[in-house]
């Protein structure tokens, strides 16, 4: 399955056609995301802040072509952001745009990544599937296991600028490897920083390994803090 997931996903992975108008007046980092059921940003919209598992709640299913936002903001084209969805991601500070053909009138379920008090506070986001699918385990702190996701996570998204160590074993024990941010996006003295894993043969673990995570680098292994080559790996496509 796993395998047929990733052919697929390299035959329709194709570059997204980027389409950006200039940032909104009175930019903060006010993380959103207002989605629009036309190109343009015209038809009718809704403003998001928070997690939602279902679109049709809000009368948005299939039906997001533009958006205006700030975040790091996943969407996926099955509701509960489902393991065997298609995800597309948003990763800017207050843009607006067209999405990408490919991520217009599918998107079902959304979410971000990052800290629920702050745009660039220092986080971490892991979750059960590949390219940020599925069950998540989140914080901004010391964990010595990972409940539900032990021994299941397959991609992470790191935001802001602290490093964490991620380890195969419980409480901090086991191989190591310390990721920091190495993608800023920036708009008005405003950054959003991330490293983004979508994965964990990107950090050179085998899949479902990681099973305790801690603040700050304490492993001679570091991604991050330089541009990475993202060159031939598997990518969420981008909505913007
Ligand atoms: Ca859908
Ligand atoms: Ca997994």
């Amino acid at each position: 399955m796993k395998t047929l997931i990733h052919a697929l996903c390299g035959a329709i992975f194709v570059i997204a056609s980027i389409q950006i108008w200039k940032g909104v007046a009175g930019a903060d980092d006010f993380r959103y995301l207002t989605g629009y059921a036309g190109l343009g940003l015209s038809g009718i919209h809704h403003q998001f802040t928070e997690y939602t598992p279902d679109l049709s709640t809000v009368q948005m299913d299939n039906t997001i072509e533009s958006a205006c936002g700030t975040g790091f903001w996943l969407f996926y084209d099955a509701t509960n952001y489902a393991m065997d969805s298609i995800s597309c991601s948003w990763h800017l500070v207050n843009h607006c745009g067209n999405w990408s053909t490919y991520c217009q009138n599918m998107v079902s379920s959304l979410r971000y990544a990052g800290s629920p008090h702050g745009l660039n506070n220092n986080y971490y986001n892991l979750y059960e599937g590949t390219s940020f699918r599925g069950e998540e385990f989140r914080g901004d702190e010391d964990a010595a296991q990972l409940g539900d996701l032990d021994l299941a996570v397959s991609s992470l998204i790191v935001t802001g600028q602290a490093a964490w160590t991620f380890y195969t074993g419980l409480d901090f024990t086991g191989a190591t490897v310390c990721v920091y941010a190495d993608e800023t996006t920036t708009n008005s003295g405003i950054d959003l920083d991330f490293a983004r894993i979508e994965n964990l043969s990107e950090l050179g673990l085998p899949d479902n390994s990681i099973r305790s995570v801690a603040r700050g680098c304490f492993s001679e292994r570091v991604v991050g803090a330089a541009p990475r080559s993202h060159a031939g790996e598997e990518h969420v496509h981008d909505a913007n």
